[in-house]
Parts: structure tokens; sequence; C-alpha cells
């Protein structure tokens, strides 16, 4: 009788989160939009981003544009400005820096604004910049974000993947499953899985848990990457699971600082 009151009261305590997870920006639904979103690029701009906070860089500017992007970092001082380019996978011809979490280390970003722009990771922020409570997160942040949703009073959350010029990408889907696996397997609130995507995003953690780099090295991405030059520490650095306590946020439209 009483184990059957505990069950009862804990219904109805426990808010509902519904869950759900977008492969690509076109695929975003239109209309309202919920209070909270998660953009995954995890080869490699939102790997980058998590690292270039936690490694002590001021703010990350996000653009689509190569032109309009140069504009703004024009207006900021040269001594605290990076500019991070990276298009088909190689660094921006001009830019300081190409996409890399290896490449963001303290000495290069600390106190600085990285105004940077990625073929497709920066382009899904951009879909979601209006949403009110937006992060970004790779799997090395992936527990740091599920903590921060946890901690709020969440209804909904979208999780959008970055693809690859508008397809599916495998390890996007699986940082997804990832996040979403946490989420699932705690007691705070029920979580409500809203989407076959999000569906076969867990299956896809399922099966890849123990080996997440070698998701990465399946992946088209990661295989593309290999064949532009050595990127084995990328893979490595992108593969690693909760490591970090950084959750990237957006402070103003397209502008992330560490929280
Ligand atoms: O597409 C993107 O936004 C990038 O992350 C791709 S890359 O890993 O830098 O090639």
């Amino acid at each position: 009788m009483l184990d059957d009151l505990v069950t009862v009261t804990d219904i109805v305590r426990r808010a509902v989160v519904k869950l759900s997870y977008f492969h690509v920006a076109a695929d975003v639904p239109k209309g309202p939009l919920p209070d909270v979103a998660v953009v995954i690029d995890v080869l490699r701009a939102t790997t980058t981003i998590a690292f270039a906070l936690n490694n002590g860089a001021e703010s990350i500017q996000v653009f689509d544009d190569l032109d309009e992007l140069r504009k703004t970092a024009d207006k900021w001082p040269s001594s605290s400005r990076l500019l991070l380019g990276e298009r088909g996978g190689k660094k921006v011809d001009g830019f300081d820096l190409g996409n890399s979490p290896l490449l963001v280390t303290p000495e290069r970003v600390k106190g600085k604004r990285l105004f940077m722009s990625t073929t497709n990771g920066t382009k899904a922020l951009k879909r979601l910049h209006e949403v009110k409570s937006l992060y970004t997160m790779g799997l090395p942040n992936r527990k740091a974000v599920a903590d921060r949703l946890l901690s709020g009073k969440v209804s909904e959350v979208w999780m959008l993947g970055s693809g690859w010029e508008g397809s599916y990408s495998l390890e996007d889907s699986l940082a997804a499953g990832a996040l979403a696996s946490i989420l699932l397997g705690q007691s705070l609130v029920d979580v409500d899985v809203i989407n076959d995507e999000l569906f076969s995003a867990l299956a896809l953690w399922e099966s890849w848990e123990k080996e997440p780099e070698k998701c990465l090295r399946t992946a088209t991405h990661g295989k593309r990457l290999m064949g532009l030059g050595d990127h084995d520490g990328d893979l490595k650095r992108c593969a690693e699971l909760d490591s970090l306590s950084v959750v990237p946020t957006q402070k103003e439209s397209g502008v992330l600082i560490a929280c």
C-alpha cells in the first residue's frame, strides 16, 4: 500500500521532457521552436567549440558567410580575435585557424573571440539561433549538457545534427543517442522519445557506445577527413566521452560563451 502511494506521488511530481532529434537543419519543422535546443557536430565544429571555450576563449561568434565574418571581425581589436574557418574539411585561406579541437589550445585562444564559420555546423546553429536556451555539444561535453538540461525546468528539447551538405551524418546521430541515453537513464524527469530519428540514434549509441572512435572512423566524414591527411588526433579527441564540463551556451544571436 505504502509502495503504491510512493509510486503515485512520484508520477505526479515528475515532469515529462519531450525529446526529438533532427538529422539536418532542413528537417527542422517550420513553426514554433522549443525553449531548449542542442546543436551537434561531432566532426568537428561543436567539438572544437567545446575545447575552445574550455581552453579560455572569451566567446565564439558563428557565421554562414565568410565575407560577413570578415566584416564583423574587422571591427574587433586584432589582439583579441581569431578567425577560424573551414570549407570542405580544409582551413580557409587567410584565416588564423582551421576547424580542429587540437588547434584551439589555451596559448592560442585564451581571452579571444573566435569568429568561426564551417561547412555545416555553424549553419545548423544559425537555423536554431532563435531558441531561448541554445547549447552545443560533442561527445566530450555530453554529460555536462545532460546535467544542464536536467538542472532546469525543461519540457521539450530538440537536438539537431549538422550532417554534411544536407545529408545524414552517422556521428551526429551517435551523439544524439548518447545524450538521450543519459536522459533516459536518470530518475528526475520522464523522457518521452518523440520521433523515429531519435529511436534510431539510441539504437546506434547502443551498438557503438563501447567504441565511439570506431564509429567516427566508419562514418563517411571520418573517412573524408582521413583522406585529407593525418586526422588521427582529431578523431581521437572528437570521440572522447565526458571529458569536459563546459556547456557552450548562446548568449546573444550567434555568440556562444562557456557556462
Ligand atoms: O561541417 C562542419 O561544420 C565541419 O565541422 C566539418 S570539418 O570536420 O571541419 O571538416
